[in-house]
């Protein structure tokens, strides 16, 4: 049998696997090592691929659009330090549970390790970031070598799923000649008329006794709260609004929750519940009896105080599989049960439950005032920006938000509405790296996406606009320029006289955007005013291709502007605590 036959038939094989498995895009970065795989995929016609040259940018954009398909994506590159650049988003997709089949070329074992160019070592490179690797056999066309082939790439596709979704990497020893024989005959025929490895599985639920178990614990508890981290499962909102409505119960929603949009009801969901807990003197009044968590742990850092300050209060996190998500540390009952099926069977067996209605009054009193008395004025803030932002959210419309302050303006001026849609973020690992790319994969399928992000985390993936010009993937970015990270002006260290802050944290870029921005073929407009925000908002969504709004802030002014609010809203809510 010939080498070519061998490559030709192996690889098409585990292709035509991949896509049977449900794999429907690829994206490819170029090099010789891969050339079996990035021709095998191109000649599918059932599988779209795309090509990015950058494998940080790559992996990025393979992210983005696998959370936002909510399905696995295929990446290809070449060995050598190609490999290691999908690591940071690898990092992430493993935290934030994004599936991703990572394909990674090698040389053959006879170069490895012998100084032979463009190898490095890949065996098990990404660690534990990984759900499963497996270094793949050299191409064969042997019956059982071609199972092997399909029953690698079903599996592959299976494992990057189920459970906590989450990256997995094939390592391929190819040797050459690279180029495969597409005028063989039947190269893509199946053994098999389904997948190769069907699997059936089902969603965790709990016994009735250990749901008993739980909800007994809950009978004294008259101050309780429900609250909601990041999450993707848009099913989750009608379970969850159900489960509030029946307890009478308020819900903290964190803004990639998914429970600040969409057409369920709102009437108990805390949005404002950062901006309440930001006030130490608040948290004092506010003492919980228990709290259920579902989702991650949720951005808000007052969050986490009150958790700490609660020493005594029950607590419970609901995991879909599995995990250990909590870090305070506190002492916590995990419930290991799909977060929709816990809500449901809840609502029917717990016939005693409800909450001390003054309890639940005063957190919807609060969350109202927060909502009235934000964004007063008609100056062009950080946190203004994100209130027309949201003003202006179209229904299907999807905002994917960068770290950083613009995460957390998000957190306290995104209010719930009852459009549809999608908020996402990179918060697995909070990276400011990556987020363009991101953002262009979850519109590469044509949702209307708005990216909101700052200047450095624009800056860090300057590379990723490349991909949107390439396709032609409509993308609107509010960029908020402050020209640094204007987070560390909250940090103590923004105090210091000495000039070490600026040079350290400040990190001011100087740059003027709008030449990279024409260079991507976008179009870049400064943005002065809200109402200028509003119609230019309206305009790029209408216009599409890439539009770039730029609004230029003051870092120190931002924090005072914050901290004004703040101590407002805490006069406001103390009030209404009866204070
Ligand atoms: N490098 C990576 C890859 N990720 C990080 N989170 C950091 C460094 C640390 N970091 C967190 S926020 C931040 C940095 C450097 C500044 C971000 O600035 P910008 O994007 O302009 O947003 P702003 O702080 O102004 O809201």
């Amino acid at each position: 049998m010939s080498h070519q036959e061998n490559l030709t038939y192996y690889v098409a094989q585990f292709v035509d696997e991949l896509v049977r498995s449900g794999i429907k895009d690829v994206v490819i970065s170029p090099g010789s090592r891969s050339t079996p795989l990035s021709l095998t995929f191109a000649e599918h016609t059932s599988i779209r691929h795309w090509v990015n040259l950058d494998e940080r940018s790559a992996a990025f954009f393979a992210l983005g659009m696998a959370k936002e398909q909510k399905r696995p994506v295929a990446l290809v590159c070449t060995s050598g330090t190609a490999t290691a650049n999908y690591y940071p988003a690898i990092i992430e997709a493993f935290y934030s549970r994004v599936p991703l089949v990572v394909l990674t070329a090698d040389r053959p074992h006879e170069l490895r390790d012998v100084g032979a160019p463009q190898a490095i070592d890949q065996i098990k490179m990404y660690g534990d970031y990984v759900k499963w690797f497996h270094e793949m056999a050299l191409p064969d066309k042997s019956e059982a070598m071609l199972n092997y082939a399909r029953s690698m790439a079903s599996r592959a596709v299976s494992t990057a799923h189920q459970g906590n979704p989450g990256p997995v990497q094939l390592n391929f020893p190819l040797r050459e000649p690279l180029v495969p024989d597409f005028s063989l005959p039947n190269i893509w025929e199946s053994s098999t008329k389904d997948v190769y490895l069907p699997y059936f599985s089902g969603k965790r639920t709990l016994y009735e006794n250990k749901l008993k178990m739980i909800l007994s614990q809950l009978k004294d508890g008259k101050q309780g709260l429900l609250v909601c981290g990041p999450q993707t499962d848009i099913r989750f909102r009608e379970s969850i609004a159900q489960l509030a409505d029946k307890w009478n119960i308020p819900v903290l929603a964190d803004p990639l929750s998914q429970l600040r949009t969409g057409r369920h009801s709102k009437e108990l969901i805390i949005e404002g519940y950062d901006t309440i807990l930001k006030s130490e003197k608040v948290r004092k009044q506010l003492k919980p009896d228990f709290i259920i968590r579902f989702g991650a742990m949720p951005v808000s850092k007052p969050y986490r105080f009150f958790i700490e300050e609660n020493p005594h209060m029950l607590h419970f996190v609901v995991e879909a599989y599995e995990g250990f998500r909590e870090p305070t540390l506190k002492n916590t009952q995990y419930i290991y049960s799909d977060p929709v099926e816990f809500c449901t069977q809840s609502v029917q067996q717990s016939s005693s439950i409800e909450m001390d209605p003054d309890w639940t009054d005063k957190w919807v009193k609060m969350n109202d005032m927060i909502k009235h008395k934000w964004i007063e004025g008609d100056e062009l803030t950080e946190g203004h920006t994100v209130s027309i932002i949201n003003q202006v959210y179209q229904d299907n419309h999807l905002l994917f938000v960068g770290n950083s302050m613009p995460i957390r303006d998000v957190d306290t001026f995104f209010t719930t509405i009852d459009r549809e849609g999608l908020i996402l973020g990179n918060r697995g690992a909070n990276g400011i790296d990556g987020t363009v790319s991101s953002a262009v994969g979850a519109a590469a399928h044509g949702k209307k996406v708005t990216l909101l992000l700052g200047d450095l985390t624009f800056f860090h993936d300057l590379n990723g606009l490349h991909i949107a010009k390439q396709y032609g993937i409509d993308l609107t970015i509010v960029l908020i320029n402050n020209n640094g990270g204007g987070i560390f002006s909250f940090l103590p260290q923004a105090k210091e006289s000495s000039n070490h802050f600026e040079v350290l944290f400040g990190t001011p870029l100087d740059l003027e955007f709008n030449h990279v921005i024409t260079m991507y073929g976008g179009h870049h407009e400064k943005v002065e005013s809200l109402e200028q925000l509003k119609e230019s908002l309206n305009h790029a969504y209408q216009d599409g291709g890439l539009q770039v709004l730029e609004v230029q802030t003051d870092r120190r002014e931002n924090v005072e502007w914050h901290r004004k609010q703040w101590d407002h809203i805490e006069k406001h809510a103390l009030d209404i605590l009866g204070e």
